[in-house]
């Protein structure tokens, strides 16, 4: 029957979905669920052999050739406890005010999200995650939080990655009990780009609160209020610790930047308290704080507001222009509780400051972070050689310093990259140049906003389109009435993201929007609630069975999830491959060993493919497995 099953067509091309399980029982057994998993991962190995990756490639560098080592750790130890025992013993509050009593600086870990979305494109793999989980809550338990979901590695994991976020989180979890886990939610577009019906970013925080997330680091792109509220209620619901962030533009050690000046944070701060914050984070998402400015905003937000003296402060960072480590200083100094740093080999540049930098500086003062810089070297090494598996990603191809011009141009880490990326592809190396002096001029005509996913994007796009039609700011004002500005930008004039500090730029908005509708109050109070239940019966139209979890996905992302899901029927675990072999595939006759689970190990040898193609257009690829010889069917697209 299995020989049958394995040598049918429809089988072998995987053109079967669940139901083809449901009506043959005998393949529930684990034998079966085995044998069924090889035979998915060899049609995606024949797959990336005979048509090339799945997953788009950013560079010409390749994987490379490495055997990652995993530092040692003492056997059957359980890891110390944490931050999180309070936490979840004594709730947010508990958390908080422990967070406050603590005289030496605590740390976030960044590494696992906001370092590889700044360096390589938010690319990097459960698999790689979870290698090196254990021995973070080993010697890292004295963190305040490990930030490992959320942003963009969402969207990322299921575009590009072809894994769950959710199975991602969960594993994490089991590995790491005792290290708070942070996430970095949008405010109303929760992991989106767009706002989503309130119903969908009350479930998401829930269900991220049930699968392990801890702290929700909450923002909105504008500093727009309803929408950090809305961020704040929907995390705070779920369980979640509430951490409301002001993202930071501007200098407020400059006198003459007035807009974003020490009233204004601190006004914003004391309305995040009064709505409940349990900590107060200072965004700083493009790396704009000097170390001069940070202590003045510190200071304001500290001592000159007696209102507050309970609440934690937590600072974000880029290390953009090179001064991140200098600022993070300047601002335990002054009172912060907790600053923003990743390991050092996954540090610096768009990504944060220097972990080991900071420890080492603060060795033997009262800040000292309790991390011994011995474990940092070793956590660094694990991470020095899985980048060289992310070659195609890596930043670092356009990228080779920092920058102080990001004071000039304020552009978030995350942007700055992919806007450099985009430029070098297109083998335009000045064009970058120019981008981010449009950058900055498009920053004046909107009327100087905050820059930060989604609000950023709108910047880079006005910026790119003035390049593209050599258009300064004096003619983009005077010819506002004609242009066909891109869709972000007419849109966000329309209050699709909120309203902006200071309002909308006149008479630029009439010029452009005419007579088209504009949005007045909160974008998601607009929106009818998603009906979860109409989602889930459309989806159970082409798979057996929907998870909430991938219900939820589907909520925020419908075509990506319907895709990724359509990958995984496909493919089934390709999570569980190497980072090399599952980017570029594994050369002909190497030995692969793949664990699907513990104590089931594959070992995978392609031997070749058929130089000839089939009538039905597909090509034959051979493999050894686990010594015995099978062959897959791939349509060759060429
Ligand atoms: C994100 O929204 O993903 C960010 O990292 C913003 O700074
Ligand atoms: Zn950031």
């Amino acid at each position: 029957f299995l020989l049958n099953v394995f040598n049918n067509e429809k089988f072998l091309l995987c053109a079967l979905d669940t139901h083809f399980i449901d009506e043959n029982p005998d393949l529930t057994k684990p034998s079966v669920f085995i044998h069924n998993r090889a035979q998915k991962l060899l049609m995606y190995l024949g797959e990336v052999l005979v048509n090339g990756p799945i997953t788009p490639l950013g560079t010409s560098l390749m994987p490379l050739k490495v055997k990652v080592q995993v530092p040692e750790l003492p056997k059957e130890t359980e890891p110390p406890p944490g931050l999180r025992e309070i936490l979840k013993c004594e709730g947010p509050e508990a958390f908080a005010k422990e967070v406050r009593s603590r005289k030496n600086l605590l740390l976030m870990d960044t590494t696992f999200r906001d370092a590889h979305q700044s360096l390589l494109a938010t690319r990097v793999r459960t698999h790689d995650l979870l290698k090196i989980s254990p021995y973070v809550a080993h010697k890292f338990s004295n963190l305040y939080s490990l930030e490992n979901w959320g942003g963009a590695t969402f969207d990322v994991a299921l575009r590009f990655l072809y894994e769950c976020p959710w199975e991602r989180l969960e594993e994490m979890r089991k590995l790491i009990p005792n290290i708070p886990f942070q996430m970095l939610l949008r405010g109303a577009n929760a992991v989106g780009y767009t706002s989503y019906p309130d119903n969908v970013v009350y479930k998401f925080c829930e269900l991220a609160v049930q699968t392990g997330m801890d702290i929700f680091r909450v923002f909105d792109s504008l500093n727009y209020l309803p929408n950090l509220i809305l961020g704040m209620e929907a995390a705070g619901k779920a369980g979640g610790v509430v951490e409301a962030a002001i993202s930071y533009t501007g200098d407020v050690g400059d006198p003459k930047r007035t807009k974003y000046d020490l009233k204004y944070y601190t006004n914003l701060a004391d309305e995040l308290v009064k709505a409940g914050t349990h900590v107060l984070c200072i965004k700083d998402m493009a790396g704009l704080l000097k170390p001069e400015s940070a202590r003045l905003l510190i200071t304001a937000i500290r001592d000159k507001h007696p209102d507050h003296p309970d609440v934690p402060i937590h600072v974000h960072t880029h290390d953009t222009s090179g001064a991140g480590v200098a600022c993070m200083i300047a601002c335990a100094q002054v009172g912060a509780d907790v600053v923003d740093v990743a390991v050092d080999s996954m540090s610096g540049m768009t990504s944060q400051p220097s972990m080991g930098a900071v420890v080492a500086s603060l060795q033997g003062t009262p800040l000292d972070t309790q991390l011994n810089l011995g474990d940092v070297s070793q956590y660094s090494a694990y991470w020095e050689q899985t980048r060289n598996l992310y070659g195609p990603f890596e930043c670092t191809t356009t990228m080779r310093s920092g920058n102080a011009d990001v004071y000039l141009n304020e552009i978030p880490g995350g942007q700055y990259t992919n806007l450099q990326f985009q430029a070098f592809s297109l083998g335009l190396g000045d064009l970058f140049e120019e981008v981010k002096k449009a950058y900055r001029e498009a920053n004046i005509i909107l009327g100087d906003i905050i820059k930060v996913t989604p609000s950023s994007k709108v910047v880079g796009d006005l910026a790119q389109f003035m390049v593209q039609n050599k258009l300064s700011r004096a003619q983009v004002l005077e010819k506002a009435k004609e242009l066909s500005f891109p869709k972000s930008v007419t849109e966000y004039l329309q209050g699709y993201m909120g309203i902006p500090h200071g309002g909308f730029p006149e008479p630029f908005r009439s010029d452009v929007l005419k007579d088209m509708p504009r949005i007045d109050e909160r974008p998601g109070s607009k929106l009818e609630p998603l009906d979860f239940d109409k989602l889930k019966a459309e989806l159970l139209k082409s798979h057996a069975k929907i998870s909430d979890r991938d219900l939820m996905s589907a909520a925020l992302y419908p075509e990506v999830t319907k895709e990724f899901l359509q990958n995984r029927l496909k493919f089934g675990c390709i999570d569980k491959l190497d980072t090399r072999i599952f980017i570029v595939g594994p050369e002909m006759g190497e030995e692969l060993e793949v664990s699907l689970e513990r104590g089931k190990v594959l070992f995978i040898k392609p031997l070749a493919i058929a130089n000839d193609l089939r009538a039905n257009g597909t090509r034959e690829v051979f493999f050894e497995m686990n010594g015995e010889m099978r062959s897959v069917h791939i349509p060759d697209k060429e």
